[in-house]
């Protein structure tokens, strides 16, 4: 009798003797599942269910087994419409996250879904990337985390790319992975992420190749942990809020590559569960960034031949429930610097707006205001506005020129339709290469 009651404790010792993985201990409890509340409902809210911006919201829900049976059935109905209309002008990285959001995991029958000829186009865009490179000084039509993207998503779907060729252009020092010197931690995170995969496919075989290659991957995975460990801050994020979630999934598929000690996941993840608290992640894309982690997944875990987990629809929310994603603008008005500068030249005004507002609508103001100076183009992704032309001026991916956002002289880690001003700001637009 006494040794029976004995059998669960020696079990439950045992088990806790096996050394649990990193994604495992991270995952938020199911007690305190309702702290993810927030991002789903941000994520499910009827706007940012549509168009292409949509696939890593529908990758992160699909990942997650946050959709019922029909939520699921319909979105992905609609997102193959989509995808299909807009193919012809979807960048690399756009439809390969697409081709994962549609096969992250298998749907409901009766949607049939022609994988290889996405991902034969697939193929054909990524190679359209690494011509641009070499006809363009090492840069691609995208950049890096797109070219990740696009790797991991053929690695997944058995798509056509070069072993060596991957090997070649992932070392750690290549350029495409800095912004101004600074590593990128969002492209770091999703190369490591492709690497893995690549690394994956080679050693269970389907990928016979050169031992030399695989070294060199292993080795490329090794230095960018590292990099993107040497990002860590005080209170555990991964580079910044934005960054953390891709970050954690890169850090959870190479637990082999560091030490315990030096990645304390559960402090990154309890500073994200207060982010979430003190509502960080009102961005769709933020929010789709960080669920999979917090929920325990990685991109890795796409299948498009397993069955998608229904019905823990927990939160009980509909597609239909709008949720406002702008903060509130209030009636009184505040005064702000603006300026465009180009090289050596600085053109400036003082703009009055709204109290709560964005530095798009300071730029919007002062276009008003004198159009000669500070008119702008913006085009919308999924993080929001992004700027892309001033006076005339086109950011440029083939020369690294982009139109960097500026507050008292610190770049801004927030897009002009996020980042709220305050009043004095100084607010700059520069003409930049990264
Ligand atoms: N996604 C992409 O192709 C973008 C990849 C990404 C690494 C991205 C960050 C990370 C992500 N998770 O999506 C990225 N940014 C890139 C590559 C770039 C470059 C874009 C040009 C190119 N080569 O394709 C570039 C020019 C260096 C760049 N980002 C500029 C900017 C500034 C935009 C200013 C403008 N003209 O509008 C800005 C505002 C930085 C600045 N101070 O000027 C900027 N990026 C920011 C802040 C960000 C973060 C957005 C955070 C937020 N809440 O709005 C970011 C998440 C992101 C989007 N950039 Co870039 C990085 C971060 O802070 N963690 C693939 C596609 C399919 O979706």
């Amino acid at each position: 009798m006494r040794q029976s009651h004995q059998l669960p404790l020696v079990g439950l010792l045992l088990f806790s003797l096996i050394p649990r993985q990193q994604c495992e201990i991270c995952k938020v409890s199911k007690e305190n599942k309702t702290a993810l509340k927030p991002l789903v409902h941000t994520m499910i809210s009827s706007n940012y269910t549509k168009g292409i911006q949509a696939a890593k919201v529908l990758l992160s829900l699909r990942l997650g087994g946050f959709l019922n049976q029909n939520q699921d059935q319909h979105l992905i109905e609609q997102f193959i419409l989509t995808v299909r209309s807009t193919e012809p002008s979807l960048t690399s990285g756009q439809l390969a996250l697409a081709i994962l959001a549609l096969g992250a995991c298998k749907g409901p029958d009766g949607i049939s879904i022609n994988y290889s000829e996405l991902v034969k186009i697939l193929g054909n865009k990524y190679k359209a990337e690494i011509k641009n490179m070499e006809d363009h000084d090492g840069n691609p039509l995208t950049n890096y985390y797109q070219l990740s993207l696009d790797v991991l998503a053929l690695c997944l779907f058995s798509g056509n790319y070069s072993v060596p060729k991957v090997a070649e252009i992932f070392k750690p020092g290549n350029k495409n992975y800095y912004f101004h010197k600074q590593f990128s931690v969002d492209t770091g995170a999703m190369a490591v992420l492709a690497l893995t995969c690549v690394k994956r496919s080679i050693t269970s075989g389907q990928n016979k190749i050169d031992t030399k290659d695989l070294d060199n991957i292993d080795n490329h995975i090794k230095l960018l942990i590292r990099k993107i460990l040497s990002q860590k801050t005080e209170n555990g994020l991964l580079g910044n809020i934005d960054s953390t979630g891709e970050a954690m999934q890169a850090l959870f598929v190479s637990s082999n590559y560091y030490n315990r000690n030096q990645w304390v996941c559960q402090k990154t993840r309890d500073t994200v569960l207060k982010e979430i608290s003190q509502g960080a992640f009102r961005m769709p894309t933020a929010a789709a960034q960080i669920l999979p982690a917090l929920m325990g997944k990685t991109y890795l875990d796409v299948n498009k031949d397993f069955s998608c987990v229904y019905g823990s629809d927990i939160f009980h929310i509909s597609t239909q429930e709008p949720i406002s994603v702008t903060p509130a603008v209030s009636a009184s008005q505040i005064k702000v610097n603006y300026s465009v500068v180009i090289n050596n030249a600085k053109d400036r005004i003082v703009v009055s707006v709204a109290n709560g507002s964005v530095f798009l609508n300071v730029m919007e103001q002062a276009q008003k205001e004198n159009a000669a100076l500070f008119s702008f183009t913006a085009e919308e992704t999924s993080w929001g506005p992004y700027i892309t032309t001033v006076r005339g001026i086109k950011a440029n991916t083939t020369d690294r020129t982009y139109w960097e956002l500026l507050s008292n002289g610190e770049p801004l880690s927030k897009g002009a339709g996020s980042y709220v001003v305050h009043a004095g700001d100084d607010l700059e637009v520069r003409w930049s290469t990264y």
